[in-house]
């Protein structure tokens, strides 16, 4: 089966490719110029549907299936900030250097060296008769300090629930088998068993 991602996010889409070997997966950016998609949603579901809508419509195969994310930080002592906001912190277009050093100076604002964390994910379906969304989460906690290289984002600040080490320095296949992303990839796998089925 070919699923189309509504992503522009490198660090998504070779997560995405590692749980989902048996699909033919391919980024929309590789078949279509459509410009900046405004995700002007409430909440991660409501942007991951706009994305997945966004591809889907511009697509001129309509047998195509386009799967989306969206996904973000929520930290407990900055009132759940950055939430949907996660990569536009520091500024509209900013990259996930300045975002997370942006996290760094909030906390150091707010007299806290680590806090309470989540990051969520909300994963879209859509196709030509249907269309999907589901969640995973992943709790752990944030620190002032970077640590590790590996991951994307916010990675080599959070340490997930379980362990005492972040994202940045603990191997992919750790945060493949706890992440956020991962949990709602498994719930969408099933539910693209089903739409291969029609
Ligand atoms: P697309 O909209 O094209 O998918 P994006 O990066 O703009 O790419 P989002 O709007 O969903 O995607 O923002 C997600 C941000 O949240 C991302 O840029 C990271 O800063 C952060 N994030 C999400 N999942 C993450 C993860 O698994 N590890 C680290 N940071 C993550």
């Amino acid at each position: 089966m070919r699923l189309v991602l509504a992503t522009t996010n490198s660090g998504k889409i070779d997560e995405i490719k590692r749980l989902y070997k048996e699909f033919e997966v391919v980024a929309f950016t590789e078949l279509l110029d459509i410009g900046e998609i405004v995700e002007n949603g409430k909440t991660f579901a409501q942007n991951a549907m706009i994305k997945a809508n966004a591809v889907y419509s511009a697509l001129e195969d309509k047998r195509a299936i386009v799967l989306s994310d969206d996904s973000g930080i929520s930290v407990d002592v900055l009132d759940g900030a950055p939430g949907i906001y996660s990569a536009r912190y520091a500024r509209v277009g900013a990259d996930d250097q300045e975002n997370l050093q942006k996290l760094i100076d909030e906390l150091k604002i707010a007299n806290a060296t680590s806090s309470l964390a989540h990051y969520t994910a909300a994963i879209s379906i859509v196709s030509h008769n249907c269309s999907y969304t589901m969640h995973g989460w992943m709790h752990g906690r944030v620190i002032d300090e970077v640590m590790g290289d590996r991951g994307f984002g916010y990675d080599p600040i959070f340490i997930p629930n379980g362990y005492n080490k972040t994202l940045g320095e603990l191997d992919d296949e750790v945060k493949q088998s706890i992440s956020h992303r991962s949990k709602a990839l498994k719930i969408a796998k099933s539910v693209l068993s089903t739409i291969k089925n029609h």
